[in-house]
């Protein structure tokens, strides 16, 4: 099949990309390096080094003898996206080229409204571009278990049936999400069901848990081949920052009392989920959820499990109860369903102590790469402003934003404010990452 992978250079979408061109599939990854862009800015790095997209392709040309095909660019920008959709003509969109950290959309005002008009236009625009020029072509929607939140009864697969005042109905689960990247999706996944229902289109929105993990089968094939690494208090997951955590000894950070629970999956079920979903693909006009998680755990439960591993490694470590910098309940009722993605063939990959054995193996050779300034949480969900970067220059106007600036933000009245013909004036996908990091103009 014919397969364009949106934000194939970063941590999930680069081995999607490998894992399906391996398979046979002809692949293309669209990337506007945004992620790379906002580390250089914001003083955090990928743990694991990284080759550049050009390289990577490169690499992997030579490891495996199939060619997969670069687009640089950013989908906020219509005439680009619309333009790689016409000539790939694509029978299967992986869409993962968004923000998604949470922290990050609650750092101020300007990356709350940044990380939802990235994350809704870029959507909006797949939606436009798949109806206008390849109505056929299933939309995989990387969504997140973080859309339905905490409620007290079990979280069903997207849809719940109800009976009310005597009457009933099958609707969309109720959505109470916990930061401004979580809303984001849950205002993606209500455009891409109208779309589906007004123009036909065929969507599988995969409502994915936190992921953990540092290889696939297709990173571990040769180093030039490695994926992002994100341990940082903006950028890294709650596992895989216990793991970087635990190889320095450093406190594990759990936030609060712990028992926030999660969905969890290692990294290698993504890539099949996601296959899965491809395999088995919705019929025109149909929006369908699946609950994209093997296992959950508490936050405690994930620290103790860190501890105990390092320990027999010969690591000491401490859990630390930090106060909890997010709005979340702490303890509370948690029982999601994720049986769809099971009845179509996934066989999970399920947590286990030498699983962590190994990843902290993997981490602890690049230790030395390890930001301990950048661990521990800069942001509280209860402030309108917050630091927005660990590096020298980034206090309450720090640099990160003022990169894309020209993209999203003009200067009016004294007040920053964001204006769509900005967005014209200064696409993204004139600019090229240099395999030196660099940020060039194309
Ligand atoms: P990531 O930041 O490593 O990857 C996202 C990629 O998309 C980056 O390379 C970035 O440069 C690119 N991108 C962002 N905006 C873009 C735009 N406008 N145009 C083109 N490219 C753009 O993040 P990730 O952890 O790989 O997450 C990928 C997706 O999966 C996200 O949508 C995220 O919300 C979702 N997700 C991630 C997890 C997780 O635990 N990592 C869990 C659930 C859902
Ligand atoms: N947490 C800690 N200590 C830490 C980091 C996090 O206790 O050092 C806690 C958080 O308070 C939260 C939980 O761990 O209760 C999960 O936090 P996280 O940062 O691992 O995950 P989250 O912010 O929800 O976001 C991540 C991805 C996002 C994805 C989401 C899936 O960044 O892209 O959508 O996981 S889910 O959590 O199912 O919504």
């Amino acid at each position: 099949m014919r397969l364009l992978v949106i934000g194939g250079d970063g941590y999930l979408g680069w081995p999607q990309a490998m894992f399906l061109s391996r398979k046979g599939h002809h692949v293309g990854v669209v990337d506007n390096f945004l992620h790379r862009q906002l580390d250089q800015k914001g003083g955090t790095d990928s743990l694991i080094p990284i080759c550049s997209l050009e390289e990577r392709i490169a690499a992997w040309g030579e490891v495996s003898g199939e060619r997969i095909e670069p687009f640089s660019g950013d989908i906020n920008d219509y005439a680009f996206i619309s333009d790689v959709i016409k000539r790939f003509k694509p029978e299967a969109i992986i869409h993962y080229g968004e923000q998604p950290s949470a922290p990050f959309s609650m750092i101020d005002r300007d990356h709350a409204v940044f990380t939802q008009v990235n994350n809704i236009v870029g959507t909006l625009n797949l939606l436009f571009a798949i109806k206008e020029h390849q109505p056929a072509c299933h939309l995989v929607k990387l969504g997140t278990m973080g859309e339905y939140g905490t409620p007290n009864i079990d979280i069903e697969e997207g849809f719940i049936d109800i009976s009310h005042n005597g009457r009933r109905d099958i609707l969309p689960y109720p959505k109470q999400p916990g930061s401004f990247y979580h809303l984001s999706k849950v205002h993606d996944s209500h455009n891409i069901m109208f779309a589906c229902k007004v123009w036909g289109l065929r969507s599988t929105d995969l409502n994915q848990g936190v992921v953990y993990g540092v290889e696939t089968e297709e990173t571990a094939l040769d180093e030039r081949l490695a994926t992002r690494f994100d341990y940082d208090g903006i950028w890294g997951t709650v596992l895989n920052r216990f793991c970087v955590q635990a190889v320095i000894e450093h406190p594990l950070t759990v936030y609060g009392q712990g028992g926030q629970t999660r969905g969890f999956l290692d990294i290698r079920d993504t890539m099949r989920c996601v296959e899965l979903a491809i395999l088995n693909p919705p019929a025109p006009g149909e929006y369908r959820v699946f609950n994209q998680f093997t296992e959950q755990f508490t936050i405690r439960q994930l620290a103790e499990l860190v501890k105990e591993t390092a320990r027999k490694k010969g690591l000491f470590l401490e859990i630390a109860q930090e106060d909890d910098p997010r709005v979340e309940a702490q303890a509370h009722y948690y029982n999601a369903k994720h049986t769809r993605l099971v009845d179509l063939g996934l066989k999970p990959h399920y947590l286990s102590d030498v699983l962590l054995e190994s990843i902290l193996d993997r981490l602890f050779r690049y230790r030395h790469r390890i930001r301990k300034e950048t661990i521990l949480p800069l942001v509280d969900w209860r402030k309108t402003r917050n630091p927005c970067g660990y590096g020298p220059s980034t206090g309450l106007q720090g640099l990160a934003i003022e990169l894309w600036g020209n993209r999203l933000f003009s200067e009016g009245n004294g007040a920053r404010s964001w204006s769509a013909s900005a967005i014209n004036a200064v696409p993204v996908s004139r600019w090229n990452m240099a395999s030196d990091g660099a940020v060039k103009p194309r």
